[in-house]
């Protein structure tokens, strides 16, 4: 998901950025940690300058810029193209990895995996893989789960949950976070956070959950439940992730699309509310200044820096009920969502 500024061609760089933004993507698949560093650096580099960079000399006099970096910008440059990305756009293995990374639940090591076994569609999958639960929905809603939804779309569904919510609690607040917070013109999923003033406690919204995921299913508009895992990491029943569909009494045609809910104490909504909104590389800039400044800032807020070996959020809170204080407090300008993508 590119951000708004790397579409944006009146950035001398745009194309550099563009073909650089292609290479990272494919150390993202590989899994490169190094490289992705290194690129993301550069193209966050690039994205700030306000002239064309056109010679290696020019590219490695840049902070975040090194040598080889800058030969490839050099060569982007005056050629227009990077072999090195049209090695990966021809390498076959790359495509496999691309196809079977496509598969909601599956990571680097699992495709690569496969294809090692020598596996080369999605009906081998079918026929050969052990599958988990989110993976075997992941093949039959391949299509559908990597079709991105339209931002109308996305309003919609924001609508039918709303309207559910509001019927079972009229207190319940629902938002829509992810890059549709952002402003997004389409999502790859809808991230809802449910939140209720005077909540001190997701757990305390637990059965709310509990009763709106039933009404939702019994009306067929939730279709399935995934397990969770990854990067939200849920053990304490917060977080639901699953499928959805648009009704078609409201055009829907039946597309299968990726849906999460987030329970959040109104006293922890403006630390959810910057986690949530991201984008990712934002998000890991906010954590990183915190961090310099003493402190430390997660999903639930903003904290005072235990001693070492303390885990997250047993320091002391500093905020997290607003998201401009938390801004505030981290000493950096307010940044509307739709000014949060890097
Ligand atoms: N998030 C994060 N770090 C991650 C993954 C997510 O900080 N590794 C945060 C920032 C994201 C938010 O969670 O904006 C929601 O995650 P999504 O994967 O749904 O990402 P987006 O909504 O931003 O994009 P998309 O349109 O692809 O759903
Ligand atoms: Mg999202
Ligand atoms: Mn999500």
């Amino acid at each position: 998901h590119a951000g708004l500024k790397s579409q944006d061609t009146s950035n001398p760089n745009s194309r550099t950025i563009e073909i650089l933004q292609k290479m990272l993507d494919y150390y993202i698949r590989i899994n490169d940690q190094w490289r992705i560093m290194a690129y993301r650096k550069a193209i966050a580099t690039l994205k700030r300058q306000d002239v064309r960079i056109t010679t290696e000399e020019e590219a490695v006099a840049l902070a975040g810029i090194g040598p080889s970096l800058a030969a490839k910008i050099e060569e982007i440059a005056t050629t227009d193209k990077l072999q090195r990305l049209d090695q990966t756009t021809d390498d076959p293995s790359d495509s496999l990895l691309q196809l079977f990374l496509g598969v909601y639940g599956v990571g680097t090591r699992t495709a690569q995996q496969w294809i090692g076994k020598g596996w080369r569609t999605l009906e081998d999958l079918l026929a050969h893989a052990k599958l988990n639960q989110n993976q075997l929905i992941g093949i039959e809603y391949y299509k559908d789960l990597n079709t991105r939804i339209p931002r109308e779309e996305m309003t919609q569904l924001g609508k039918i949950v709303t309207k559910a919510a509001k019927r079972i609690d009229s207190e319940v607040e629902v938002i829509i976070g992810g890059s549709y917070r952002r402003g997004a013109k389409d999502s790859g999923d809808v991230d809802f956070i449910i939140t209720k003033k005077g909540t001190a406690k997701s757990t305390e919204l637990q059965s709310f959950l509990n009763r709106l995921v039933r009404k939702l299913e019994a009306d067929g508009f939730l279709t399935a439940k995934l397990a969770s895992g990854g990067f939200h990491r849920n053990s304490d029943g917060s977080l639901w992730h699953g499928c959805c569909v648009l009704p078609s009494s409201l055009g829907g045609v039946g597309t299968w699309r990726r849906i999460d809910f987030l329970l959040v104490p109104e006293s922890e909504i403006g630390g959810a509310l910057i986690y949530f909104t991201g984008d990712d590389i934002f998000n890991r800039s906010l954590r990183l200044l915190a961090r310099k400044k003493g402190m430390r800032l997660n999903q639930r807020g903003l904290f005072v820096r235990g001693t070492e070996g303390e885990r997250a959020n047993e320091g002391d809170l500093v905020e997290g009920r607003s998201e401009r204080k938390i801004f505030e407090v981290l000493g950096v300008k307010w940044r509307p969502p739709e000014e949060r993508w890097c």
